[in-house]
């Protein structure tokens, strides 16, 4: 999988990527980020990405022209990427099906901003589509970037060790996941639940589904899509929501 960044801060890009599981797949080689400095494909003295805004108002915006050259040299270096994501709040919000669809692309740059705003020429000329990765703001669209990248190079094979734990993650089944517990058994009176200390693995799993599908219902009801739950699934549902609480 090949990423390329483009931002006004590579350091920030850099040192994202210099720890943990996606650290470990670009040592491995699996995944392959590059980030490029803005402001080397600017061509005047002072280096200039962003101007005052047209029609007038607060802050500052973009330009396109950097934007083109970092995509010129992407292709040279790089060749053709299958997107070009501009990260903004006006994007469609990113989610689990979405970084499924970038995993399969192979290569993808993420443009990120800063200011009120980019130009809408770059939109229109250098992105293929806009992403989101949630309804708030920050400051630039290089946490979003490390975002996308994190949650897409989890699905290339190789990088997290134990594929089963990918397939077992919260949302890629598309519920919430169960409570989970380690030793001790007991801590200030509250004891992990009897049946998974049982042994037995048919009523563990039946608990840990139940108990996911009682916290969707609860906490997110909008994921819960009866379509595609299957029979247990249903039943065990129908359980939680009967039960209400324990
Ligand atoms: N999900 N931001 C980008 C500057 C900006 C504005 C318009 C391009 C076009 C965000 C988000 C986010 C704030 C990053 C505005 N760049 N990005 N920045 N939420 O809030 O992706």
């Amino acid at each position: 999988m090949k990423f390329d960044v483009v931002t006004i801060f590579p350091r920030m890009i850099e040192a994202g990527l210099a720890e943990g599981v996606v650290g470990r797949g670009i040592e491995k080689g699996v995944v392959d980020v590059r980030v490029h400095d803005l402001r080397a494909f600017t061509v005047d003295r002072h280096r200039t990405v962003d101007d005052v805004p047209y029609g007038g108002g607060p802050g500052m915006v973009m330009k396109v022209e950097p934007f083109v050259r970092a995509l010129e040299a992407v292709r040279a270096e790089r060749g053709t990427p299958a997107a070009v994501v501009l990260l903004s709040p006006q994007g469609r919000r990113f989610d689990q099906a979405e970084a499924g669809r970038l995993s399969a692309l192979g290569h993808v740059v993420l443009l990120c901003g800063r200011y009120e705003g980019i130009d809408e020429r770059v939109r229109d000329l250098v992105a293929t589509e806009e992403l989101s990765i949630g309804d708030f703001v920050v400051s630039g669209g290089e946490t979003p970037a490390l975002v996308v990248i994190d949650a897409v190079s989890r699905l290339v094979p190789g990088v997290v060790g134990d594929q089963e734990s990918v397939e077992q993650d919260s949302f890629a089944q598309g519920i919430l996941d169960h409570p989970h517990y380690t030793r001790p058994a007991e801590y200030a009176g509250r004891r992990v639940p009897d049946v998974l200390l049982s042994g037995h693995h048919a009523e563990v799993r039946r608990w840990r589904m139940k108990q996911a599908l009682r916290r969707t219902l609860e906490r997110r009801p909008d994921l819960i899509d009866e379509g595609v739950l299957s029979g247990e699934q249903l039943d065990l549902l129908a359980q939680a929501a009967d039960e209400e609480s324990d």
